[in-house]
């Protein structure tokens, strides 16, 4: 059966409600991995926020920090458990280093999101005993990254990556794909290859779709 990935995962957002989240942990490469291979979260993509120049690019960055946006669905994975995953999966006290690129970072878009972050923080300070030096600040502009660096450890298996791009109509579209964002911490060891396609077979797809995206993956040439 010829498929088209884009198409299938279009379809599948529709009528799908969906929120995002924009956080700071070190360098993006990897934060967008580990979010990535996350049954519930839907695309991922790295860039530049929370500071204040205009036009912020990897070498000009400014007063801003490396985050990752991730769009992810409420009803399968919430707000709560990505902050929870945050706070466990990066020391937010490490001493700061190269100004604001690399800090712990939480910007909230509305006041719902400022008030859970600061809930989950204070929880998890009492579960720790230790302060949270994590900076929780509005977001303001987000400033998608230079293309080299979205699914940065995927596009390293070059082969595999072609093969898959075919499935997209440029570039960005593919940056865009939950596909795309599971094979990228597939590759980081963040989640097996039989994860991403037993969750496949969850998906609200066809049978046939979901076979056909399966030995897609089954045929990448690493
Ligand atoms: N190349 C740097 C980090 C890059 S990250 C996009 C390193 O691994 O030291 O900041």
């Amino acid at each position: 059966m010829d498929i088209n990935v884009q198409v299938i995962e279009q379809r599948m957002l529709e009528n799908k409600q969906l929120d995002t989240l924009v956080f700071g942990m070190g360098c993006f490469w990897s934060p967008e991995a580990n979010f990535g291979q996350l049954p519930g979260v839907l695309r991922t993509r790295v860039g530049y926020a929370g500071g204040t120049k205009l036009n912020p690019d990897y070498r000009q960055m400014g007063d801003h920090t490396e985050t990752v946006e991730v769009t992810f669905e409420p009803d399968s994975i919430s707000f709560e458990q990505l902050l929870r995953k945050f706070w466990n999966d990066h020391n937010p006290n490490r001493p700061a280093y190269k100004e604001r690129q690399y800090i712990s970072l939480l910007l909230y878009r509305n006041a719902e999101q400022k008030t859970i972050m600061e809930a989950v923080k204070r929880q998890l300070e009492n579960e720790r005993k230790e302060p949270i030096y994590t900076e929780i600040a509005p977001l303001h502009d987000f400033t998608e990254a230079e293309p080299h660096h979205q699914k940065y450890y995927l596009k390293r298996f070059k082969r595999a990556t072609e093969q898959l791009m075919q499935q997209f109509p440029d570039e960005k579209a593919f940056h865009m794909s939950a596909i795309a964002a599971r094979l990228n911490g597939f590759v980081r060891e963040y989640g097996t290859l039989a994860s991403i396609k037993s969750e496949i077979a969850e998906w609200n797809i066809s049978a046939d779709e979901a076979i056909a995206i399966q030995k897609l993956l089954d045929d990448l040439k690493w």
